[in-house]
């Protein structure tokens, strides 16, 4: 009885000693502005909670499969799994279970502004933790940091024709950087695969950092003197670094790409950039290699093009039609693009079904900075006639807005009128979503995607008998 008393004593004062302090390292732990350190400790939990649900649903039948969604562009097979975010057809994007306007409100901002960083987003993105303003900045400052690009990328941009697409461009010499890939490195001296995911985050932190200065050298280059960019400044964020390289200094248009730069990076795992970079990185090719297949899929015009299109169509329509539209002018305008079989830009979507909240929070920017502006009233108007029509096509299952029917309008406000570029700054975005996938995808083990397909002679024989 005695000895059990003693040691009691003993566990008690233990705990008494131990438990404070343990207190103190999580406290520490959760308020870390090291976000590798902050991996590292998620890393090998995550890797159990996957293998323990293998284990017991591993052969749970989530779906079926149609020879429709063979056909179809496999439109709702649920085939991935990507962990920074899911999209609801109805409610639309949620970042690690976030909405935009949760955001809006939760993420740190830039002193006396009223937007999200963009850096806040990645490190939700990467670590599903909302972070505080220390750990926000410490990611400022660590892009900051890694920014510089090596000569012969330099080279290679100041030598690109400035007719050459600024997508073509930036896809180029997202692929000659992969000379600085880490992982590349580390793979060929044979590193151990439970190591890949701490060399694909160095990557993706690199290549973060560098690509505001790839895409201001691009604008510089095809729009402006040609002169390039000057220099990273670490004591301000990636936006304002990224807006002053471009050339712009208005705050407002600052505070523009922080909203900008959040809401374009991340639509879940089956759209056209996502999955790619998912899937060349399977085969490890290194994140540079990956991010510029997936950056090559974003130039296409069903795709992140389509904010580049938008804004064609709309200086169509007012070249054709005039300022102050009629309604019934704007109407006829539109069946008749929809009749020469084209597709009317920034409309319709494969997963949403309702008006895109990254379209709704940049109406509300526009509403509350440039309510007067003629091309917002033009995109409004076109808000109120597109969806009836696309509706009354019969076939069209999303007759609503995405983000790309309204960002050109913002940036043509603050001076950026140069339209072509305009997917460049979605591709600078989507890098936070893609990246952040690609180390849990490494972290994870996810093996060489490979999913089997069959001829129609097959599908025939097999379902015909
Ligand atoms: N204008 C005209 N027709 C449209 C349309 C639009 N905006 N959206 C869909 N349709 C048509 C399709 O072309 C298809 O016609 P078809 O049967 O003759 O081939 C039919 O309606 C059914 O298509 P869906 O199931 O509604 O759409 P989807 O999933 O096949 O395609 C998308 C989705 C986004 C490619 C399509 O809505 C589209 O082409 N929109 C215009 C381009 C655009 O804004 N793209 C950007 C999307 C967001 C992004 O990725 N950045």
């Amino acid at each position: 009885m005695a000895l059990f008393r003693i040691t009691a004593t003993r566990i008690s004062d233990t705990h008494q000693k131990v438990l404070p302090a343990l207190a103190v390292v999580l406290r520490n732990l959760s308020d870390t502005t090291d976000l590798k350190a902050v991996l590292s400790k998620k890393i090998p939990d995550e890797q159990e909670r996957v293998k323990s649900f293998r284990k017991s649903y591993g052969s749970t039948k989530i779906g079926e499969v149609t020879v429709d969604m063979m056909y179809g562009g496999m439109r709702g097979i649920k085939g991935l799994v990507c962990e920074t975010s899911v999209l609801d057809p109805d409610e639309g994007i949620r970042f690690r279970g976030y909405s935009i306007p949760e955001c809006q409100k939760l993420l740190p901002k830039a002193k006396g502004g009223s937007e999200p960083l963009p850096e806040g987003l990645f490190w939700l993105l990467i670590t599903g933790d909302v972070p505080n303003e220390a750990q926000v900045q410490a990611v400022s400052k660590e892009w900051a940091k890694r920014a510089a690009l090596p000569s012969h990328v330099v080279t290679l941009l100041n030598n690109f024709p400035s007719t050459l697409h600024p997508m073509s461009q930036f896809s180029s010499a997202i692929t000659s950087l992969n000379s600085e890939s880490k992982f590349a490195q580390a793979y060929s001296t044979g590193v151990h695969k439970s190591k890949y995911w701490e060399y694909v985050y160095e990557d993706a932190m690199d290549l973060i950092a560098k690509l505001p200065v790839v895409a201001a050298t691009i604008y510089r280059n095809t729009y402006r003197d040609g002169k390039g960019v000057g220099a990273i400044d670490s004591s301000k964020d990636w936006s304002q670094n990224f807006c002053e390289m471009l050339g712009y200094d208005n705050p407002e248009f600052t505070e523009l790409m922080r909203l900008y730069l959040t809401i374009h990076s991340d639509h879940e795992g089956g759209n056209v950039s996502a999955h790619t970079v998912h899937l060349v990185g399977s085969a490890l090719s290194d994140p540079y290699l990956s991010f510029a297949a997936g950056m090559n899929g974003l130039a296409g015009p069903l795709h992140g093009l389509a904010n580049q299109e938008v804004l064609i169509f709309l200086k169509k329509l007012q070249q054709e039609l005039g300022d102050n539209v009629a309604d019934d002018a704007l109407k006829e305008f539109i069946w008749k693009t929809l009749k020469s079989g084209q597709v009317v830009p920034g409309y319709g979507h494969a997963v949403l079904r309702k008006t895109d909240p990254r379209y709704t929070c940049q109406r509300e920017f526009a509403q509350k900075h440039l309510p007067n502006d003629p091309l917002f009233k033009l995109v409004s108007q076109v808000y109120k006639v597109v969806p009836p029509i696309l509706m009354e096509t019969g076939k069209v299952k999303n007759p609503w807005p995405n983000v790309d029917a309204h960002s050109g309008v913002l940036l043509q406000y603050y001076g950026m009128k140069e339209m072509n570029y305009y997917t460049v700054l979605f591709g600078v975005s989507r890098a936070l979503g893609v990246l952040a996938s690609l180390v849990w995808d490494r972290a994870l083990g996810l093996p060489i995607e490979r999913p089997k397909s069959l001829s129609t002679e097959g599908l025939m024989k097999q379902l015909k008998g």
